[in-house]
């Protein structure tokens, strides 16, 4: 399977994606496998409100790239569907162009119910695209609650998507899309109040004038027509070179490496410790201890730590 990845058989690369995403001990060793090849991609975050026209501007986005010679990777993230793994009916009607284009991979995932708009698995995945050697990785998800922050941190740009329709504009937004957005889109420009909308997110960047050196830009686009998404392609390259410029990036890799590296030290001490039969009766033996008043929660949990750093 690794060598018809590494061949380029998006048949394998969708069947990697799936083991990724539902069996957390083979995907340990296909990501170690991979690891080497990943780094190149660069992951565009797109969020937005429901309905804002996310989906339609993908694909806009994606023709983009591909004009101008680059691949692509799709991963949508759909929070109301059940189902999982590769191409989902709605994606075929949603993103027409770009089904049938070898130089595009799409791929959609479920949220299962997870707090985020963003899928449990979806860096991983992402990182499987990357590996495939897709030049830039577009990540839709819907901006509800806590999602912001996981977009954030999975991609190296965060587009945010706002409609004129957004109500009395930016005011009723979730403070929290508004923290996020490297860039802004202001999307359905065909219809009244755009300009307005403009006007309000460029006041309101300014106001919040970032520490960073980037001012995020705010581009009007009509989706259905694909009327500014060359622009919108256009700044994002300029994130990326800023990204790039300023250090951003290498120090973004930095974080995110050792992030990972402690999420995964955290979830694998926790999965091992509960396995020990040591552990567990030590632990039943210790419950009873505290119902009989000989110690208390907080005593116990540092005795089985210390039991526990003091076995490995
Ligand atoms: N007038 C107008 N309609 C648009 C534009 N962009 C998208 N739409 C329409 O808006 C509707 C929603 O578009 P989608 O692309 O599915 O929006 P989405 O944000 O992906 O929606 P969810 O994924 O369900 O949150 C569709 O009927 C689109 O045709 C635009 O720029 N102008
Ligand atoms: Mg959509």
């Amino acid at each position: 399977m690794l060598s018809e990845f590494r061949g380029g058989s998006k048949r394998a690369c969708s069947r990697l994606m799936s083991v990724v995403e539902n069996e957390p001990d083979a995907a340990t060793a296909i990501l170690d496998e991979l690891y080497p090849l990943m780094g190149r991609a660069f992951r565009i975050g797109i969020t937005g409100p429901p309905g804002a026209g996310k989906s339609t501007l993908v694909e806009k986005l994606g023709r983009e790239c591909r004009n101008r010679g680059r691949t692509v990777g799709i991963v949508a993230v759909d929070p109301t569907s059940p189902f999982s793994g590769g191409a989902l009916l709605g994606d075929r009607v949603r993103m027409p162009s770009l089904f049938t284009d070898p130089g595009v991979f799409i791929r959609s995932m479920a949220t299962r119910g997870g707090v985020g708009g963003l899928a449990a698995r979806t860096k991983e995945v992402c990182d499987v695209l990357d590996a495939f050697g897709r030049d830039c990785i577009i990540i839709e998800t819907v901006g509800v609650g806590q999602v912001e922050l996981d977009i954030a941190g999975a991609a190296h740009s965060t587009v945010v998507v706002l409609v004129p329709e957004s109500g009395d504009g930016i005011q009723t937004m979730k403070a929290g899309l508004m923290e996020i957005g490297d860039l802004f889109c202001v999307n359905k420009s065909d219809r009244d109040g755009a300009d307005r909308l403009v006007m309000e997110i460029e006041t309101m960047v300014e106001m919040k004038a970032r520490t960073n050196g980037w001012v995020p830009p705010v581009v009007k686009t009509v989706a259905t027509t694909g009327l500014g998404v060359s622009a919108l392609l256009d700044r994002l390259d300029a994130h990326k070179t800023h990204l790039e410029a300023s250090g951003a990036m290498i120090e973004r890799k930095r974080e995110s490496t050792r992030s990972e590296i402690v999420e995964l030290t955290e979830e694998w001490l926790r999965r091992d410790v509960w396995r020990r039969p040591d552990v567990t009766d030590r632990l039943a033996d210790l419950v009873q201890q505290v119902l009989d008043g000989d110690t208390t929660p907080y005593r116990a949990a540092e005795a089985i730590l210390k039991d526990v750093l003091a076995a490995s």
